[in-house]
């Protein structure tokens, strides 16, 4: 058990004085963010609640297996008795729900980033925690929420997907007791997985390929980009390139991956992996933010040659 009590009572007292509830996560999502929005959205409906979850963004092809997915959608209003924040401790990164959030009666954080700093009624952080899912299922579980198989399903995925298949420095005993459970409650593992790990389509692969023949490499730092133009030679979409900075990480003798992602109106995204050194830290100097081995920021620049040129020059002084 890693939520304290008296945070869990209060989230209880919100939750049950609360008619309408939103939940919102942070743009670009992934699976523990969309897991665990759809999953506790799911649940808190079964418990009697109406509850939307703020779709603000686009959902990347890997992740449209998910169930529930229909109600990650823009149909939603203007404020809530209640509106959760979800795997996200920054306010920016929630895109245009921002306004909704500030109009709402009561907020309330629930995540495990390093260095959460949204003001809110209430601040459910656990930062030791390797996914949001294994909190909402903690949640769920001591309050005696509904769970039934999706819910399970959708945190299963969430979990396997921010462990990278429960393989990262965060994942302990807690994570494979709710894994366990989940099983038991009816998650589809198999669905899951073969969905996650066993349908990449021949062109992302091809589009990855590229992308790790173009690497180039310091000592033990590497460095990958994906432009719109190969993005668009391989009709792929900028979310297919994500696997690419862990493939690199993983490499022998390679401590820290970073993978620069073209966006479009000067935007580029700087995406960090490690295999120890804490990459939290450089996020956040560049106003990001994500944990100790995983984390990420933008920064703006007028073209893609000057942009790798700084993303070059933040790689090469990390202190590893
Ligand atoms: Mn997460």
């Amino acid at each position: 058990m890693k939520i304290n009590n008296e945070k869990l009572l209060k989230l209880k007292e919100l939750i049950d004085q609360a008619e309408t509830i939103a939940i919102a996560s942070h743009v670009n999502p992934d699976g523990d963010n969309i897991g665990s929005s759809l999953a506790f959205a799911r649940s808190l409906r079964n418990y009697g609640k109406k509850c939307d979850v703020i779709g603000h963004d686009e959902i990347d092809n890997y992740l449209k297996f998910l169930p529930d997915l229909k109600y990650y959608s823009k149909d939603y209003k203007d404020s809530y008795d209640l509106f959760l924040i979800l795997d996200c401790s920054e306010i920016n990164r929630i895109g245009k729900a921002v306004s909704i959030a500030e109009n709402s009666k009561k907020t309330a954080v629930i995540d495990h980033h390093v260095g959460g700093k949204i003001q809110s009624d209430l601040n459910i952080i656990v930062d030791d925690s390797p996914a949001t899912c294994e909190l909402v299922y903690e949640i769920i579980d001591r309050l005696d929420f509904p769970l039934d198989e999706i819910t399970a399903t959708l945190l299963f995925a969430g979990i396997v997907t921010d462990t990278g298949r429960f393989m990262y420095a965060d994942v302990s005993e807690n994570t494979f007791n709710i894994a366990g459970k989940l099983s038991t409650k009816g998650a589809d593992m198999q669905f899951v997985y073969k969905n996650l790990y066993q349908s990449k389509p021949i062109n992302v692969m091809k589009f990855e390929n590229e992308m790790i023949s173009n690497a180039e490499f310091f000592d033990d730092k590497v460095f990958s980009l994906a432009s719109i133009d190969l993005v668009e030679k391989h009709k792929v979409q900028m979310g297919d390139a994500e696997n690419v900075v862990n493939t690199l990480r993983d490499l022998e003798g390679i401590e820290i991956s970073m993978l620069l992602k073209e966006y479009g109106e000067n935007e580029y995204k700087i995406s960090l992996r490690s295999k120890d050194v804490d990459v939290s830290k450089t996020a956040r100097e560049n106003g990001g933010g994500g944990h100790i081995r995983a984390s990420g920021f933008s920064i703006f620049e007028e073209n893609l040659e000057k942009a790798k040129q700084k993303a070059l020059e933040i790689l090469k002084n990390i202190d590893d």
